[in-house]
């Protein structure tokens, strides 16, 4: 966005938890144009005196819990962080005006597709219908979102987005763990058979889609966000493993995530309709510059991987 719109003020509030890294802000730090805060979304004070201070016009809530495996741990931060925080930044917008309040969410609240019915699709119109206190938390924040629309008038936009991948993705998910594991030569833990099936999106594709919604976008209304690449879970590892030049032998199959969507599919056609979105970035392209970025940006992950995630790291996978 600071590229892309150099007269903007752009103010990042982040709480840094253990999947926040300062060191990704780092080529932004030192541009005026930008401010970062410490702080959590939970903390009405925080938001209040920020919202005070710099009058923002638009808030876009990247701000969640997003690992699915953590929630069925501890389901109870997810609905603090997920819905409260929503909560008290729509209060915050309430308070001190805004021109539009976007909510990042998630193709999960729509629950899964069958395997078998690959005509199936999400479109904005499908029923909420969630699987894991994750995605009940994020389908909750969507529904107080879409009230403070019809309540208050609040100017709301909410984007619904497939499985994302590219650079900074927090190793705790599919990609990159596979890629740190296989670049260290751990097992890599597929779930299951790995035949669960993601839509895979280029993490600058959807920034991009949210940068036209914030726009463009139509006050009260949802668009999803995705790119027809549909994937097997084992796929992915297997490619993974052939653009590192590891052998498959490293896989190993462990047991299945509790309550495991089976396959998530995106129909864009609205948003690609109304607002001319297409993704850019192909797969075949995307995975390579990803593992490239892995390659190229090891200090960034390996910093990560041998702190406090590993302890995470033990609990999930060892003996599963
Ligand atoms: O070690 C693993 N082994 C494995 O087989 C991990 C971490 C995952 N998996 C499987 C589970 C899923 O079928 O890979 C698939 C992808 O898993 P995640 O990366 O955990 O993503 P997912 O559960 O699909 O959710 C993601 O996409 C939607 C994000 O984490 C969510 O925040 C987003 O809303």
């Amino acid at each position: 966005m600071l590229e892309k719109y150099p007269d903007y003020r752009i103010i990042c509030l982040d709480k840094l938890t253990y999947a926040g890294n300062l060191s990704t802000l780092k080529s932004v730090m030192d541009n005026p144009n930008f401010r970062f805060v410490k702080a959590d979304i939970c903390d009405r004070n925080a938001v209040e005196t920020l919202f005070a201070e710099e009058k923002p016009d638009i808030v876009v809530n990247f701000a969640a819990e997003s690992h699915v495996d953590r929630s069925i741990e501890t389901p109870e931060i997810f609905l603090q962080t997920n819905i409260i925080g929503t909560a008290v930044l729509m209060d915050a917008c309430r308070k001190f005006g805004i021109k539009r309040y976007h909510q990042v969410s998630t193709d999960e609240v729509y629950g899964d597709l069958p395997i078998d019915r690959p005509d199936l699709f999400f479109t904005e119109n499908t029923p909420l219908h969630t699987s894991s206190p994750y995605s009940s938390s994020k389908a909750g924040a969507d529904l107080l979102v879409l009230a403070y629309y019809r309540t208050y008038n609040l100017p709301v936009t909410i984007s619904r987005c497939s499985n994302n991948y590219g650079p900074y993705h927090f190793p705790e998910k599919l990609i990159p763990l596979m890629i740190a594991n296989a670049l260290n030569d751990k097992p890599l833990p597929v779930y299951g058979e790995g035949i669960n099936v993601r839509d895979w999106l280029y993490v600058k594709d959807h920034c991009k889609a949210i940068d036209l919604i914030i726009h463009n976008g139509k006050v009260g209304e949802v668009y999803n966000v995705g790119g027809h690449n549909e994937m097997r879970n084992i796929d992915i590892v297997k490619l993974i493993c052939k653009e590192l030049g590891k052998s498959e032998d490293l896989i190993t199959f462990v047991k299945d995530r509790k309550g495991h969507d089976m396959r998530y599919a995106i129909d864009p056609t609205k948003i690609h309709n109304e607002l001319g979105w297409l993704p850019e970035t192909k797969f075949e392209d995307g995975i390579k510059k990803t593992i490239r970025w892995y390659l190229d940006n090891r200090e960034w992950w390996e910093e990560i991987v041998s702190g406090e995630y590993r302890n995470y790291y033990e609990k999930m996978y060892s003996n599963r």
